[in-house]
């Protein structure tokens, strides 16, 4: 089954590839226009069809820099166009760098909302939203011992009731979360959120090893059709360079009919349940790195024998010249 899709996706792909107007995924879902971002964002025409952007934003050809490296910034990029797919996967590439080598912030988050395009403390958006947010905060605000690093991923469901607590980094209203490294690396950084039958799974690859790695898997989430998508950053007394590289949106739907996509633009945001963080694991794809760290070892092992063959015979050499003078 999946054979098949992956050949007509790729069999589209071939089919467009100039006007370049469909792209697949690994699973061979197509990538809609309508809610994605493709390069170059700046040129001849219109800047950004189906995207609004606000506040400190700045668009160029490579990049989206929703904040700069400078205090007290904030912007946003809002999607147009509600998402009328039940099951989805979004790819964003980012790179989020800057002066501060010890502190820096305050990060960025990925929207998927009733609400759009307005400004507020969570991230540079509203709080008390309704729908999904995936934060990436690289500013540790709580003081005390914390259960965990910063840059931190997290996850929240809101259903306009909860406050984004800043003060405890949002790890009291959280599905979910991981440690994840990003800043000031040379090669642009990506997550992938997807959503699929009320499962939300975020992997992140960070390491540009072009391989995904899982942050967390969460069943029992409940989010509406017809919410929009959006990306918000924010710096304070600390600031970075917020930079959006690519937002891929890839429709999964499989038999979903439209009256299901349409009962779902009426449920409540919700989230029944959450497992504790997994342990990272690679993807089980061919180790590269295994092989890597074979050969430094097999390198190791080979320099010390030489070093130690050449000690014993030096000091065999330098015990028989004494005996002999
Ligand atoms: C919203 O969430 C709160 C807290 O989980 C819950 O008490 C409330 O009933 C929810 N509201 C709706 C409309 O589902
Ligand atoms: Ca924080």
């Amino acid at each position: 089954m999946t054979q098949i899709i992956n050949t007509s996706c790729l069999l589209g792909l071939f089919v467009v590839f100039l006007a370049s107007d469909i792209l697949c995924n690994e699973n061979g879902d197509y990538m809609k226009r309508d809610h994605s971002l493709v390069r170059p964002f700046q040129g001849v025409g219109v800047i950004l069809p189906h995207w609004d952007f606000m506040g400190n934003t700045m668009v160029t050809s490579n990049y989206i820099r929703l904040t700069p490296d400078l205090q007290s910034k904030s912007g946003a990029l809002w999607n147009y166009n509600p998402i009328m797919s039940r099951n989805w996967e979004i790819h964003v590439g980012f790179k989020v760098h800057g002066k501060g080598t010890e502190l820096f912030g305050d990060g960025f988050a990925v929207w998927y909302t009733k609400e759009r395009m307005q400004t507020g403390p969570v991230f540079g958006s509203k709080d008390y939203f309704n729908g999904l947010a995936i934060i990436l905060d690289t500013y540790s605000n709580h003081n005390g011992p914390h259960n965990h690093q910063h840059p931190y991923l997290s996850a929240m469901v809101n259903n306009g009731s909860w406050s984004y607590d800043h003060d405890r980094d949002g790890t009291h209203t959280q599905l979910s979360g991981c440690e994840v490294r990003f800043r000031n690396v040379e090669y642009e950084t990506l997550i992938s959120i997807r959503y699929e039958n009320d499962i939300l799974s975020v992997s992140t690859d960070l390491e540009n090893r072009n391989e995904w790695k899982s942050c967390f898997v969460v069943a029992n989430v409940e989010l509406p059709t017809g919410y929009y998508l959006g990306l918000s950053a924010t710096t304070g007394d600390l600031s970075d360079n917020h930079d959006i590289h690519s937002f891929k949106f890839y429709d999964v739907d499989n038999d979903v009919s439209h009256d299901e996509i349409m009962r779902r633009t009426n449920i409540v945001p919700n989230a029944k349940s959450f497992e504790p963080p997994r342990e990272h694991k690679d993807d089980p794809k061919p180790g590269m790195s295994n092989a890597k760290i074979f050969f430094i070892i097999l390198f190791v092992v080979v320099v010390a024998a030489l070093v130690a063959i050449f000690a014993i015979s030096y000091f065999k050499d330098r015990n028989a010249r004494k005996r002999f003078y």
